[in-house]
């Protein structure tokens, strides 16, 4: 490790501060490309995002407690007199509750604590009478209208000056809020409670949390992503660790640290099993609906989540911990940052990075509680590739897409606020550091609050990790502690490490299958049980039949009727140099004639429709029963003509069989789950059930939701559709004019004297030289459309 490329590296991010207070001060914001400040109703307006921006200077408050623990004793004291003479909260204008809460109030106190463990040190801020703690009551009074709500719940913004009611206020009109947002606010709440003395702040936090417990998924023990704050339903019911719930479950384990309630740990300890029974699915962490939750509702992550492995250190998690690390470390690796959404494969889903600091906050939690020196490595890679790919002359400029590297206008003020405490710290002797860290816990925003602020016991205050029940679940009722948990095994994180060090396909050439725990629904479904299975994707094998290294024991498991379980997926995980050929449906009949083209997946069996010089054209027909899981009741129907069927409760190879055998001359499959399209979800290949599928000769496409119900509509109004199946390089009206079937022809009617001279434009079907297929199609299939509408037979 070469500590001096680090300390250079640092000491370049390290001037960011100053950079904010030369070209931005008084603004909330740096606009880093323009070397200016943001000034909100002077930019253009970016939406939600500008919530954050209440005219209150935010990235100085929310660096505040920063240059305490870089050092910059001088600045602090500065930026603090900065603060007090400077900052209002009387603004008129509509903030998020949440990002003042953690930004701003918790900026506050996190600076008010620093301030006042100088004071008392004797050396400087002897003038300093809690002027940033008064401020930061004035601002949670400003905040509470916020809590006026039938529920408890807040509202997701308030009027700084007017709250929420008043009919200046301009909010107040909206009825639901994130699990965050509402869950957010205990740490910074029940700080400001204890220190100004009125219980108010806290009381109502207390009550959000309250809410957000009660309505808690009680089969599941998962919460959504959605609240409505007035009567409690979920209004998004997908539940993960990452956007729109994250900081809900870092603050039920800090509010116990903090305030040494067990309540918050008990009801912490029931999300946790029930997130690493359903969301952890090692090295990944997908969201999964609460109310169904062996079923994952996307194929992608957030880089949100990347806190999680910090949470899971305090909690005493290890090993999960390092698993998801690293495997977020791989993603960094292949695209500099972690992308804003990553697919399961790890492809970029959306390529945007605005410097969040989740990544390096769980790195130094990891390298806390293992000392391993790998994760000096990590956080050094992360400092170099925001000096190589960040750094811009006035600051640190977000990235737009990790693809291409572009830069946003835009630094957010988490960068300075946790960022930059978070890469400091990891490469700091504790010896080093003006505070005995130890003594703190970190808000979400990374502010300091120090852990002997509860009055309540008992409490977790002295950070020990001694087990204080269940032996069988170590930590569950341990203090909760990010020193190092295993100091004489240094081995013990690369041991994890280890099995996940090519996750992304980066220095290897297979991509791992993440394997889930499979749950058998046990209803009653009429098939035999091994066929049931089957039809999920399963198979079992005998243990006397397969070739084992260790006979005695398999043939001991056999006589015991043990089986071995085979979990066939029916969608590949494209190798990185594979990519999936983009098929397409394209609507040919009229009214579409070519103008509906639908984004398909191709099959790794059936016909192969690259090889096809037209494609496979035919009318679509769905099957009965639309699943085509059991045996097709429309055979004369679908006898020659191309099938729909809907994706699930059996194998995709068993549905292509059975209709294939019913007649059609190629199957489109469409997706199952509400909302998928191909505009979200990566295309992927469906692969054979494990079985040999050369008898399955009939193409094969697969359309996601949103594009299946606009062919299953298409079907609905007019009956005779007909459709191309085809690879999308192919399609019709594209990239080979000359090969066209249809053409528009532009006509000049001529009228009586006075009549209005119209254009009409005509859409003709027309038989190309190459292709006999569309023969049939011309006279038959010809459209006309026109502007006025006219007589057809007027038309030329
Ligand atoms: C920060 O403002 C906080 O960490 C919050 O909890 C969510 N993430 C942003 C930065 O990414």
């Amino acid at each position: 490790m070469c500590l001096l490329l680090i300390c250079y590296h640092l000491r370049c991010i390290l001037s960011s501060p100053v950079l904010f207070q030369d070209y931005a001060y008084p603004a909330d914001e740096l606009m880093p490309l323009s070397c200016r400040g943001r000034v909100r109703g002077l930019e253009p307006n970016r939406g939600d995002i500008d919530d954050s921006l209440g005219k209150f200077s935010l990235t100085l408050i929310d660096s505040l407690d920063t240059l305490v623990l870089l050092n910059k004793l001088d600045e602090f004291e500065e930026a603090v007199k900065k603060t007090v003479q400077d900052v209002r909260f009387d603004n008129d204008i509509v903030v998020s509750v949440f990002e003042t809460n953690i930004r701003v109030l918790g900026g506050l106190l996190g600076a008010h604590v620093m301030a006042d463990v100088l004071k008392q040190r004797g050396e400087r801020m002897q003038w300093y009478r809690d002027e940033l703690l008064h401020m930061a009551k004035e601002l949670g009074y400003r905040l509470l209208p916020a809590f006026n709500t039938t529920s408890g719940l807040p509202y997701p913004r308030v009027n700084l000056r007017y709250g929420v009611v008043n009919p200046l206020s301009r909010t107040g009109t909206e009825s639901d809020t994130c699990t965050a947002c509402a869950g957010t606010m205990i740490l910074e709440f029940a700080a400001l409670s204890q220190l100004s003395g009125d219980p108010i702040f806290e009381e109502h936090a207390r009550k959000a949390m309250d809410v957000l417990w009660e309505k808690r998924q009680r089969g599941s023990d998962l919460v959504g992503t959605v609240i409505n704050i007035h009567n409690g339903d979920w209004v998004r019911r997908d539940s993960g660790v990452g956007a729109g719930i994250d900081s809900y479950y870092e603050y039920l384990m800090k509010a116990y640290i903090l305030l040494g309630d067990k309540v918050y740990l008990d009801r912490f300890n029931t999300h946790y099993s029930a997130i690493m029974k359903y969301i952890s699915q090692p090295p990944l962490l997908l969201n999964v609906h609460m109310h169904n939750p062996t079923v994952n509702v996307r194929s992608w992550m957030d880089s949100l989540l990347a806190f999680f492995p910090g949470l899971q250190v305090l909690r005493g998690d290890l090993k999960p911990a390092i698993e998801t690390h690293e495997m977020l470390y791989q993603v960094t690796k292949r695209h500099n940052f972690l992308p804003e959404a990553f697919t399961t494969e790890f492809r970029v889903h959306w390529g945007q990075h605005p410097l969040r600091p989740e990544f390096a906050e769980s790195t130094y939690f990891l390298y806390k509680a293992t000392g391993d020196p790998y994760y000096l490595k990590v956080g050094q890679s992360i400092v170099e590739k925001l000096n190589t790919h960040a750094r811009v002359p006035c600051g640190f400029a977000a990235v737009q897409d990790v693809r291409t590297g572009t830069h946003e206008d835009r630094m957010d003020s988490f960068f300075l606020a946790e960022m930059f405490k978070y890469l400091y710290l990891l490469f700091s002797e504790k010896s080093q550091l003006p505070i005995n860290i130890d003594d703190y816990i970190f808000t979400t925003e990374a502010h300091l609050l120090p852990v002997s602020l509860s009055t309540t016991q008992p409490s977790c205050h002295t950070n020990n990790t001694e087990p204080q029940a269940h032996e069988d679940d170590l930590f569950s009722y341990s203090c909760p502690s990010a020193q190092t948990l295993f100091p004489n095994n240094p081995t013990f994180a690369k041991t994890i490490r280890d099995s996940y060090k090519y996750l992304t396909g980066l220095g290897r050439t297979q991509q791992p299958s993440p394997v889930r725990g499979i749950e058998l629904p046990l209803h009653d479904t009429g098939l035999e049980p091994v066929e049931f299975l089957k039809s999920m994707g399963i198979s079992l094998t005998p243990l006397t039949e397969l070739v084992s290294a260790s006979l005695s024991s398999a043939s001991q498991d056999s006589q015991k009727g043990v089986f071995k379980l085979k979990l066939v997926a029916e969608v590949s995980q494209t190798p990185e140099h594979e990519e999936v050929v983009p098929l397409i449906v394209q609507l040919i009949s009229p009214p579409f004639l070519g103008r509906t083209v639908l984004t398909a997946g191709p099959a790794k069996f059936g016909m192969d429709l690259t090889k096809q010089e037209h494609g496979v054209k035919g009318s679509i027909v769905k099957s009965v029963p639309y699943t085509a899981c059991g045996p097709i009741e429309n055979a004369v129907e679908i006898t020659g003509h191309i099938a729909l069927a809907l994706r699930g409760d059996c194998m995709f190879a068993a549905k292509a069989r059975r209709l294939q055998e019913a007649g059609a001359t190629g199957v489109i499959f469409i997706d199952h789950r509400e909302g998928s399209s191909s505009a979200e979800t990566p295309l992927f290949q469906m692969v054979g059930d494990g079985e040999p599928t050369d008898d399955i000769t009939v193409p094969l496409v697969f359309l996601f939701s949103k594009e299946g119900a606009t062919l299953s509509a298409a079907l609905q109004e007019h009956h005779n559709v007909d459709v191309l199946l085809l690879p999308k390089e192919k399609q019709l009206g594209k990239e080979k004019p000359e090969k066209l079937n249809i053409k528009f022809r532009i006509a000049k009617e001529e009228f009586a004297e006075g009549e209005i001279e119209s254009t009409t434009i005509q859409l003709v079907l027309e038989q190309s030289e190459t292709d006999t297929e569309g023969a049939s199609l011309t006279g038959k299939n010809q459209d006309t459309c026109s502007s006025p509408q006219k007589d057809p037979e007027s038309s030329p």
